[in-house]
């Protein structure tokens, strides 16, 4: 048996956790099912996740059901290089925009995709969507200058940030927002997109 399980759905936020788990060379397997809002996996999956939310990383003597956190597990047991240590000067930094990517930026994206195209469409507010745009905007500038013109959130090596903010970049390029965004963002998103671990983790499975 491998020695993960990753509970997947295309586009969703374990595209994350698969692209660690490619970054890391894990060996794993990727139960896919299609993303039904409220009820992703039927009753099977809530003996899993009792939320059915996704991702869920099962592993022997645990699961993890926060993308954030599935990464953090999966740095410090395969990839320490994409995390800071405590004595690092750039470890508030590299917290900071750990939590920052679901923390602040996930619940507009929450709200933008909710109010675009996932919730049944009488629920849709096209007031919230606008609004979350603009916080979505205002999140990425923000973000944009802490990038500056590096290769990375923070500086020449690759961290959780980037496989964080990386993957709300991806949804900003489906949503067609990218285009919008910041000229250092557009490049960096180029980069990430370019890595053959994110392709991989991206690739559209048979259950979408
Ligand atoms: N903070 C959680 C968010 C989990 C989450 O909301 N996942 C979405 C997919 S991206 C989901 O499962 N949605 C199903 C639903 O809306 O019922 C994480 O980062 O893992």
């Amino acid at each position: 048996m491998a020695e993960y399980r990753l509970y997947h759905c295309d586009r969703s936020r374990s595209v994350r956790v698969r692209w660690m788990l490619e970054e890391c060379g894990a060996d794993y397997t990727l139960i896919s099912m299609p993303l039904e809002h409220t009820r992703v996996g039927g009753e099977a999956y809530k003996a899993i996740h009792p939320l059915q939310k996704i991702p869920t990383l099962d592993f022997a003597g645990g699961r993890i059901f926060e993308s954030m956190a599935a990464l953090q597990f999966l740095a410090e047991r395969h990839k320490p290089s994409f995390r800071l240590a405590p004595d690092h000067p750039d470890y508030a930094a590299f917290l900071q925009w750990t939590h920052f990517a679901e923390g602040t930026m996930g619940q507009y994206v929450n709200q933008f995709i909710g109010h675009t195209m996932v919730l049944p469409e009488a629920m849709r507010r096209p007031a919230i969507a606008q609004w979350a745009a603009g916080e979505i905007g205002k999140c990425m500038s923000l973000f944009s200058d802490q990038l500056g013109y590096r290769p990375f959130a923070l500086g020449d090596a690759l961290t959780l940030v980037d496989l964080g903010m990386g993957y709300h970049c991806y949804l900003l390029k489906l949503f067609r927002l990218m285009s919008d965004m910041p000229e250092n963002i557009q490049a960096y998103w180029k980069m990430l997109a370019a890595r053959e671990a994110f392709q991989r983790a991206c690739a559209i499975t048979a259950a979408a």
